[in-house]
């Protein structure tokens, strides 16, 4: 069967590199070159080779569940526009040089999207126009494209991303306070899941306009962010609080350290990777392009709205900033590209370790068989550079005692174990566990 051979190492596509690439500043960006994770095409432009992908692939799996959770639906809107819509909506000159221009056959303009407020509002005004359907959220995890003056640190900062974009579409402000904050708590939930710290900031509503706004920000000490905030969200993190209102939490010039309400001693200061980022900007988008919706008085009034980021590409590489060490990364299984992976220390284990990775591989377990002929050490150092969280190894515990080694990469414990004990551990440690 195909599957057979394509989740084996000598099957697989294995891209790793010895070096560290020069041109990467950052550590999740060296790492994400070594682990043969992406390639550049162009400035700011990647591939997303196979190992690569299947990371994107499941923190986007994260993001949709957590959508889908609150009620949002999905949709895909295409990555080109009509510049029409832009000179509707008044953004079109604003925008300025990040947003790509193409011209097509016929002379008209399109652009390769930044964001997706035009598309959304106008596919909601062709076909709500009464109260009785709201209040309605559509997404989409679609690629967009910002002409960055500078794409640096990899995918963190890319020019052609991915990106979760949701629109939500309400009656009234407190209708559209209720989307924002439902939103809110669907992108703490986003983040417990992929085991992140993330701390919400007041922040500027900046091109796409409002007047409340919130960024998600990580903490890493490469983050182009500074962050001021009550050490009290901390706690609140551990205590899984969804409330956000009492704390303060600043990024950069937002922060003013004569009105800060927090004492000095519990102001923490630290980095952040922003990864998403929240907007209520009310009828900005729908009065200027005429979405509107009758009330239960029969009033026509523009929708309220609001719009909702997650950075699913920069995710990756963020993720990387806050999971690895001097070996590599240290993936969490809930995105591993493979949470398993399984390993013959010489050649005389080869079959046994093959016909247990099959097992596995039936009960449903995701797994790698690294089945290439290399030193120990060559295996052991690629297996931790890709971040491979259990390894299952074959070698002298096996021969002696009929125990297979189990390392768990980040904490780099070991564990000895005989196949059938190896199997209910292995269930045990993929299995989700409840944020
Ligand atoms: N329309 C709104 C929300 S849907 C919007 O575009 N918000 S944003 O500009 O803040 O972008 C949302 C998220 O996309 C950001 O939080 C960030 O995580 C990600 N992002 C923005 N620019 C880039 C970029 N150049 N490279 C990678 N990710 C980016």
């Amino acid at each position: 069967m195909l599957w057979h051979f394509s989740m084996r190492a000598s099957r697989y596509f294995m891209a790793t590199l010895k070096e560290i690439p020069k041109e990467a500043e950052i550590i999740s960006h060296q790492l994400m070159l070594r682990a043969g994770m992406i390639q550049q095409v162009s400035s700011g432009i990647y591939s997303w080779l196979p190992l690569g992908l299947k990371v994107l692939k499941k923190i986007e799996t994260i993001v949709r569940e957590e959508q889908n959770a609150i009620g949002a639906l999905e949709m895909l809107a295409p990555t080109l526009q009509p510049a029409s819509l832009w000179q509707e909506s008044g953004r079109y000159e604003d925008y300025g040089k990040e947003l790509l221009r193409i011209w097509d056959r016929h002379e008209k303009e399109l652009l390769y999207g930044p964001t997706a407020e035009e598309v959304f509002t106008d596919i909601f005004r062709k076909h709500i126009q009464s109260y009785k359907h709201l209040p309605v959220c559509l997404y989409n995890i679609q690629w967009k494209f910002r002409d960055e003056i500078r794409p640096r640190f990899g995918v963190m900062r890319g020019r052609e991303f991915l990106m979760k974009d949701a629109y939500s579409f309400d009656l009234t402000e407190e209708g559209a306070h209720t989307s924002y904050r439902a939103m809110f708590q669907a992108y703490l939930r986003t983040f417990r899941r992929m085991g992140l710290s993330v701390i919400p900031v007041r922040a500027s509503t900046g091109p796409i306009g409002g007047t409340l706004s919130h960024e998600f920000q990580i903490l890493a000490k490469t983050g182009e962010s500074t962050l001021y905030y009550d050490g009290a969200i901390d706690d609140a993190q551990r205590a899984c609080l969804e409330d956000y209102e009492p704390f303060y939490a600043m990024a950069d010039e937002q922060h003013n350290a004569e009105r800060c309400p927090i004492p000095q001693e519990r102001l923490v200061t630290s980095r952040g990777i922003e990864v998403g980022h929240i907007f209520y900007f009310g009828t900005k988008y729908s009065k200027a392009m005429g979405a509107h919706v009758m009330t239960s008085d029969g009033k026509k009034i523009p929708v309220e709205m609001g719009s909702y980021g997650i950075g699913v590409s920069r995710l990756v590489g963020a993720m990387i900033e806050a999971f690895h060490d001097s070996n590599g990364i240290c993936w969490p299984v809930s995105v591993a590209p493979f949470p398993v992976a399984i390993a013959a220390l010489g050649p005389s284990y080869a079959t046994e370790a093959e016909t247990y990775y099959r097992s596995l591989m039936e009960a449903g377990l995701e797994c790698f068989l690294y089945d290439l002929p290399k030193s120990q050490g060559s295996l052991f150092a690629e297996l931790d550079l890709v971040g491979i969280p259990y390894q299952v190894f074959f070698g002298e515990s096996w021969k002696h005692t009929s125990r297979v080694e189990i390392k768990h990469r980040s904490s780099n414990e070991r564990t000895f174990l005989s196949l059938e004990e190896a199997t209910s551990f292995l269930t045990q440690a993929l299995t989700p566990k409840n944020p």
